[in-house]
């Protein structure tokens, strides 16, 4: 079949993501462990409606209807995460491994199968066990977090193949290049939020009207390293024991949007450089690259962790592909004094007083299709590997006062996507770009951490009340586009027998 521009490549698989945190609920139910976004919740100022996790959009007892959803929408794959503390509910690598919560993850991977949905795990989307960070500060302790977070990779790994193993399931799928797995979802995030700025658990930060202990100069980066070489050590457990056998792939997924200098001043043009390699360079470098990039260095001088030679070796090429969550782009401006953002200040305002695009329900996101495919281009040749897309999206307003079918009707979302998926084709055909997935963020309105549940970035409407769920204007516009341009590769499939993990 001649390939159009309209047309997605053959193998390309398309699908909604979520995290568990942010939709199961549930959360003492069949031996979960408490994870560090439990409390953080639940603690007054911490989240912008006061709302919690408690129940989010339900889905740890109502999976079989995101499910029906998924396969209602016609998708090819879904990404979700996995709660370490429903594996291992005190965390650590001497503690017991919940069998509940792997049947838990069993089912609903086997429910997806059976609808040839394929399953693309995240093992680590920000619900740390509580227990890890109260024996010894989580993310911060290097010895203990690298090798716990191994070992819950192996857990997870091993007793999930047992399960499949006895599973009748089979995956019809195009190739073995569709068993995909991602360790850490945006180690930015991780260390910044949660470390620097202190608006994500555990909410550490030197500012002390937020949190009575951290210190922000110091412990993002310290967290990010310990982030980095977890990451890389249980890609080695997948390399070693699994991968042999299963040949399936593993890597993380990095946020980062894209970074254009405000206007051509050079110290701007070198801000928007800056910008990239603090909030992209930081991870991506070490890991695709080998190193850090120099303006790390020279922004923290020995503030910033080093590797041993050894780490880096383990460090180097720990990622089969470049797993990309962007949302949209910032305009650059040499100055100010947020390290975490490389001493750059982001604007939406063009010198001229315009917006760059319309602007979300939250404040970071405007809507800039243009700057989606400039940095699919920029990751395409600073790292030379196959782009994953595993979050994109847009946040709308939707507030009580409006009517059901007032909040389905979600056209700026569409027009979000309109842009996207057309940049998308572009990046793809005209800049040869080599993408493989696409994930828009997210399959259902949920739990938006700090936002609580005033933020929606879902297709489906969810209706907290009730928890039924809507499919908006933007469900049926992404199930239409990508089915249309996904038809052939259902017609190739090939039978060969499951082993995911
Ligand atoms: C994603 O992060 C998350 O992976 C996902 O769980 C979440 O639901 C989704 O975004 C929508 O928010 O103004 O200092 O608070 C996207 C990357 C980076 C976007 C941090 C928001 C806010 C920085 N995020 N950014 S701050």
């Amino acid at each position: 079949m001649a390939s159009s521009k309209s047309t997605l490549p053959k193998d390309f698989i398309w699908g909604f993501a979520t995290a568990s945190f942010q939709i199961e609920g549930s959360l003492s139910t069949d031996g979960r462990g408490k994870s560090i976004w439990d409390d953080f919740a639940r603690t007054p100022g911490k989240t912008l409606d006061g709302r919690n996790g408690d129940v989010a959009t339900d889905s740890y007892r109502l999976w079989k209807d995101d499910v029906e959803l998924l396969a209602k929408f016609n998708v090819k794959t879904y990404r979700f995460s996995i709660a370490w503390s429903r594996i291992i509910p005190r965390g650590g690598r001497e503690d017991p491994v919940n069998p509940k919560g792997i049947e838990f993850y069993s089912q609903l991977i086997d429910a997806l199968l059976e609808k040839n949905i394929v399953p693309f795990v995240t093992l680590y989307h920000w619900d740390l066990p509580q227990s890890l960070h109260d024996r010894y500060g989580g993310w911060l302790n290097k010895e203990e977090i690298v090798k716990d977070f191994a070992r819950y990779a192996q857990a997870r790994i091993l007793h999930l193949q047992l399960s499949f193993r006895s599973s009748s399931v089979y995956y019809r799928g195009t190739s073995h290049k569709l068993h995909h797995r991602l360790t850490m979802n945006e180690p930015w995030c991780i260390s910044i939020l949660g470390y620097g700025r202190g608006v994500f658990a555990p909410g550490r930060s030197s500012d002390r009207a937020r949190s009575p202990e951290g210190d922000s100069s110091t412990e993002p980066w310290i967290v990010g390293r310990n982030v980095i070489l977890s990451h890389a050590s249980a890609v080695k457990v997948y390399r070693e024991v699994f991968k042999p056998v299963q040949k399936g792939e593993i890597g993380i997924t990095l946020n980062g949007d894209w970074q254009t200098p405000w206007d051509d001043s050079p110290e701007n043009v070198a801000a928007a450089q800056h910008a990239l390699d603090v909030a992209i360079g930081w991870f991506a470098d070490p890991i695709y690259l080998g190193q850090y990039p120099p303006y790390m260095r020279e922004m923290l001088g020995s503030r910033l962790p080093e590797f041993t030679k050894e780490e880096l070796k383990l460090v180097k090429g720990s990622s089969d592909f470049y797993g990309m969550n962007t949302y949209t782009t910032n305009l650059c401006r040499a100055g100010g004094d947020d390290e975490f953002q490389g001493l750059v200040d982001y604007t939406f305002t063009r010198p001229d007083g315009t917006q760059l695009g319309k602007q979300a329900h939250c404040a970071w996101l405007q809507d800039y299709p243009e700057g989606f495919r400039s940095l699919l281009n920029y990751l395409w040749n600073r790292y030379h590997l196959p782009i994953y897309v595993t979050e994109n999206g847009f946040a709308v307003k939707d507030e009580d006062s409006m009517s059901l079918e007032q909040a389905l009707n979600d056209a700026d979302r569409v027009h979000y996507f309109e842009g996207t998926t057309r940049v998308l084709l572009q990046a793809i055909h005209e800049d040869g770009v080599d993408i493989r997935a696409y994930f828009p963020w997210s399959l259902l309105d949920n739990f938006e951490w700090a936002d609580g549940y005033v933020t929606r970035f879902g297709v489906t409407y969810v209706d907290y009340e009730t928890q039924k769920r809507y499919p908006k204007q933007s469900a049926h516009f992404l199930s239409k586009v990508t089915a249309f341009q996904m038809s052939p590769v259902a017609q190739e499939l090939t039978v060969f027998s499951l082993q995911w993990f």
